[in-house]
């Protein structure tokens, strides 16, 4: 009997190594070269677009502003502001930033002042490597949505980096970087795709609050991420009961193909292609300071919290418990 309880319980935890296993790949991760994941995937649809076709091709992306007082109480500055978002497409020789490495000077430009200025340089001076570079505008509230310029992209330059300054903040960005835009496993471009930005620490500026004086970081640090466990002593950007960062940005891209409409026979028109600028997330509410309520009666399958952030995870943990169950059961039966 206690034997056999012993044994169901080594199963379940083999089939929570095993399942949790299954479940740790990243998306699009590639063979090796490139740098660390920088941004969470929270939806994508798989294309049917050849990574070699040669005609147009156009992301349409939504920027969603998602950094309030609401969901990141701690320390939250008076009149918070988004730079103008800056987004380019590059091929494998260019980085606008990664998660591991010491910013550029126009990362830092942006990360510290806002200006686009210096990185634009940058995107020049890159030459072939970089194909397009768009602008968003200046976002004054910070839970509003706008509709990014279209970004083409090619066989040649299939990633998307993006960043935007949280100001005021001493370093502090958001956006992605390296964000491939042909799934290496179709071979295809992604017809739709939609990322979570995390917060990011420019490691230019030793600042500890939003509003810190300027104080530069001698010598430089690599870029990091913000998380619950390295923040800064004022805590910014911490969810209202302090156990997780809140996704501060969303960002929408959707494909267009060629020139031509995307309804047959109607003349194109940018309104029949762009995502709404405001989709409802499990954690967008919160009760006076309460974690994110009804989650589960309203979105049956996404609770946000921690590392289980998105439906895939969740639905994960579900499978995991499931077998764990069958295995319990299944060899106190045999026994
Ligand atoms: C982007 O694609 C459009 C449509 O083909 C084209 O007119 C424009 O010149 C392209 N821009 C760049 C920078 O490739
Ligand atoms: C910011 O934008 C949101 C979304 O449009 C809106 O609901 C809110 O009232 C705006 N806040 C301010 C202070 O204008
Ligand atoms: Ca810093």
């Amino acid at each position: 009997m206690n034997n056999s309880l012993f044994l169901a319980l080594v199963l379940a935890l083999v089939a929570l190594v095993t399942v949790q296993a299954q479940s740790g790949g990243t998306f699009n991760e590639p063979p090796g070269q490139r740098r660390q994941q920088t941004y969470r995937v929270l939806e994508y649809e798989d294309g049917t677009i050849n990574q070699r076709f040669k005609g147009t091709l156009r992301y349409y992306c939504t920027f969603r502003g998602k950094w309030s007082e609401e969901r990141h109480p701690r320390d939250f500055p008076k009149s918070p502001s988004f730079s103008a978002p800056i987004m380019i497409a590059h091929s494998n020789g260019y980085r606008m930033w990664t998660g591991t490495e010491a910013a550029t000077l126009g990362v830092e430009a942006i990360a510290e002042e806002g200006f686009n200025t210096v990185m634009t340089r940058e995107f020049n001076n890159a030459g072939f490597e970089t194909l397009m570079m768009v602008q968003g505008d200046r976002m004054f509230n910070t839970t509003e949505s706008q509709h990014l310029p279209p970004i083409n992209v090619t066989y040649e330059h299939p990633f998307l980096s993006m960043m935007t300054k949280f100001t005021p903040s001493p370093d502090w960005f958001g956006g992605f970087s390296d964000m491939r835009i042909i799934s290496y496993e179709t071979e295809t471009y992604f017809n739709r795709i939609v990322v979570q930005s995390y917060v990011w620490d420019a490691g230019t500026d030793a600042g500890q609050s939003y509003t810190a004086l300027d104080r530069d970081m001698d010598p430089q640090e690599p870029v990091a991420r913000i998380s619950k466990n390295n923040i800064p002593h004022r805590k910014p950007f911490l969810s209202p009961d302090e156990s997780y960062i809140p996704v501060p940005i969303e960002v929408e891209c959707v494909l267009r193909v060629g020139e031509g409409s995307v309804i047959p026979g109607i003349p194109f028109d940018e309104r029949q292609i762009r995502p709404p600028l405001y989709v409802p997330r499990p954690d967008d509410d919160f009760v006076e300071g309460m974690e994110p309520h009804n989650w589960w009666q309203k979105y049956g399958e996404g609770e946000c919290r921690g590392r289980f952030c998105n439906s895939a995870d969740s639905r994960n943990l579900m499978v995991t418990m499931f077998a764990m169950m069958l295995t319990t059961a299944v060899s106190w039966f045999l026994w």
